[in-house]
C-alpha cells in the first residue's frame, strides 16, 4: 500500500469528518471500565461497537482488550491508539470508525499487567468472546475438570492458560483486597451461557478456595445474553477498499451485516454503559430468545456449512442459491425447529425465521461455509442436540436434525481424506480424524463409533435407540456424497 495514505490514529479524526461516522466523543479521554476476553472480529463488530455508541453518553467505559496468546491485533491496532473501521453490509456498504478500545493486552506477554487490570476496582465489566471451547465444558455443559488446561491452571502461582483459571485469578485478588467482583458477561453462543459461565468459574474456585467459591456464588454476576452479527472474517479486499474510498489506512477493519442484536438478562448494577440507549434489550427471559437464535440461527447456519462443504460450495449465499439446501433448511426450521421451544411473546418466530434466511441471502456478505464449520464438535451440542432432545422427549421428528448431525459425520471423513490438504479446525480435532480413519462406510457401525465420543455426545442422546436408528438411517441416506460422482449432487436430502 502507498506510503502517501495516513494510517487512522486519532490525529486524522478531524480530517475525516463528514467522510464517515466518527466516535461521537473523544476516546484519548475516555477510561477504562471494561475488560474483554478473546477479541475476535465478532468482539470488534459487535460489543465494541454497542460500547462505542454508548460512549456518546457518558462514563468510563472503554475496553481493555485482552487476547490469552496472540498479538496479531495489539500490533495491528497499538500503532491506530485502538482506533479500527467497521464497514456495515448491505444494499450499500457504509463506514464508521470505532473508538472504543483503549487498551491492548497479551496475556501470554503482560500476564502482570492484564491480572492489574482485571483486578482495578474501575475494572466493573468483563466481556467475553471466547468461543465455546473456550469454556471448557464437558459434555454435561460443566466444567472439566480433566482438561488440560484446566489442569494446568489449577497448579498454584501458574500463568493461566484458560480464561476461567484466569478470571478466577483476578477474582482472588478482587476477593483478598475487598472488591466486589466485575460482572462477567458471557458474548458467546452457549445456551444459557451466564449460568454455564458462573457455574464453570465457581467449580474452579471451589477447588482452590471454597470461601472464594462461596464468595462468587453469593456476590457474582454471569447474566445470559443472546449476541447476533453475521460478521465473516476479514479478507485482503477491505483495507484496499478504505484506502481508495476513504482514502486511510487500517491495519484491521472488521465488516459485517447491518442487523446486530444483544438481548442482556436484567441482572446488571445500575452503574453500566449506556448500552440501552443504543439497541441494547434488557429482559428476565433470555433463554428464550437465546434458544430461538441458536436454534433458527446457528443450526440451520451448520447445516449448510456441513451440507454445503459436502456439495463442494463455499459460502452461505452459494449454498442458499442451491434449491435443495435452501428447502432442507426451510423445512427443517418449519418442520423439527420451530415447534421446539417456547418462544419470546414478542416474536414471531416464522417471521424470525424467514428473516434469518433473507440474511443468509445477503450477497454482500461472502460468508464462508469453512468458518462455520469449525469446531462442530463444541458447536452441535449448543445448536443441534438440545433440539433433537426436546422432540424426542416430545415425540417430535429427528429425521431432519439427524441428517445435520450425519453431515458433520461425513465432514469430518472428508476432513480425514483431504488431511493434510485443508486441516480440520476442532479442539478435538484428533480423536475425530482417528474415529474416521475407523469407519468402513457401513452405517451402523460408524455411527456408532462416532455416538461412542463421550466428549461430544450426551448420555441421553448416547442411550437413545431412536436417535442411533435415525442417525444410521440419515448417514446412510448421505454417504452418496462421498463418492466420487455424488459430492456434485444435493439430490439425497
Ligand atoms: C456461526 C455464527 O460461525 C458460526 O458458527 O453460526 O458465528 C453466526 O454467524 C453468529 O452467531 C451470528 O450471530
Amino acid at each position: 500500500m502507498s506510503i502517501d495514505i495516513p494510517r487512522l490514529e486519532p490525529a486524522l479524526l478531524k480530517q475525516l469528518q463528514g467522510k464517515l461516522k466518527l466516535p461521537a466523543y473523544d476516546p484519548s479521554a475516555v477510561g477504562i471500565g471494561i475488560v474483554h476476553i478473546g477479541p475476535g472480529a465478532f468482539f470488534r463488530a459487535h460489543q465494541a461497537w454497542y460500547t462505542d455508541l454508548a460512549l456518546k453518553y457518558g462514563g468510563d467505559w472503554g475496553i481493555s482488550v485482552v487476547s490469552m496468546r496472540s498479538s496479531d491485533l495489539a500490533k495491528a491496532l497499538i500503532p491506530q491508539q485502538g482506533l479500527y473501521s467497521l464497514a456495515l453490509l448491505d444494499n450499500e456498504t457504509s463506514y464508521q470508525v470505532v473508538g472504543s478500545i483503549r487498551e491492548l493486552l497479551v496475556a501470554a506477554e503482560q500476564y502482570e499487567q492484564v491480572l492489574q487490570r482485571l483486578a482495578a476496582p474501575t475494572s466493573h465489566y468483563v466481556t467475553l468472546t471466547i468461543t465455546e471451547k473456550g469454556y471448557c465444558l464437558n459434555a454435561l455443559g460443566e466444567l472439566d475438570l480433566s482438561h488440560a488446561d484446566i489442569q494446568h491452571d489449577l497448579e498454584p502461582n501458574v500463568k493461566a492458560r484458560s480464561a476461567i483459571g484466569l478470571l478466577i485469578q483476578a477474582l482472588e485478588l478482587r476477593f483478598a483486597a475487598n472488591v466486589p467482583p466485575f460482572v462477567v458477561v458471557s458474548c458467546d453462543n452457549l445456551t444459557d451461557n451466564g449460568h454455564k459461565l458462573k457455574n464453570a468459574l465457581i467449580t474452579f474456585a471451589r477447588q482452590k478456595q471454597p470461601a472464594l467459591a462461596n464468595w462468587l456464588e453469593q456476590q457474582l454476576l454471569c447474566p445470559c445474553t443472546m449476541v447476533d452479527s453475521i460478521t465473516p472474517a476479514t479478507d485482503v479486499e477491505l483495507p484496499k477498499q478504505l484506502a481508495s474510498e476513504l482514502g486511510y489506512q487500517d491495519s484491521w477493519p472488521i465488516k459485517r451485516e447491518k442487523f446486530c442484536q444483544w438481548v442482556i438478562e436484567d441482572i446488571l448494577p445500575a452503574h453500566r454503559p449506556a448500552w440501552h440507549q443504543v439497541g441494547v434489550t434488557y429482559t428476565q427471559d433470555v433463554k428464550a430468545f437465546e434458544k430461538a437464535k441458536l436454534r433458527l440461527l446457528n443450526a440451520p447456519h451448520s447445516a449448510l456449512a456441513y451440507l454445503g462443504t459436502l456439495f463442494g460450495l463455499d459460502t452461505v449465499f452459494d449454498a442458499m442459491q442451491q434449491s435443495a439446501l435452501r428447502a432442507f433448511v426451510t423445512q427443517l426450521a418449519q418442520d423439527e425447529i420451530i415447534g421446539s421451544f417456547h418462544a419470546p411473546a414478542e416474536l414471531d418466530v416464522a417471521q424470525y425465521s424467514q428473516d434469518i434466511f433473507q440474511r443468509f441471502d445477503n450477497p454482500a456478505i461472502r460468508h464462508l461455509l469453512a468458518q462455520i464449520a469449525w469446531d462442530g464438535s463444541q458447536k452441535l451440542p449448543m445448536r443441534v442436540f438440545p433440539v433433537i432432545l426436546d422432540n424426542l422427549a416430545a415425540g417430535r421428528s429427528i429425521r431432519l436434525l439427524c441428517l445435520v448431525v450425519a453431515s458433520w459425520m461425513l465432514f469430518i471423513r472428508l476432513r480425514a481424506r483431504q488431511q493434510p490438504d485443508v486441516a480440520l479446525v476442532d479442539p478435538l480435532a484428533k480423536v475425530l480424524l482417528d474415529t474416521a480413519a475407523g469407519c468402513s462406510g457401513e452405517a451402523v457401525a460408524d455411527t456408532a463409533l462416532f455416538l461412542a465420543l463421550s466428549a461430544v455426545f450426551p448420555p441421553a442422546l448416547q442411550q437413545s435407540e431412536q436417535f442411533q436408528l435415525e442417525l444410521s438411517a440419515a448417514y446412510q441416506r448421505l454417504s452418496p456424497v462421498l463418492t466420487p460422482t455424488g459430492a456434485s449432487s444435493a439430490s439425497f436430502l
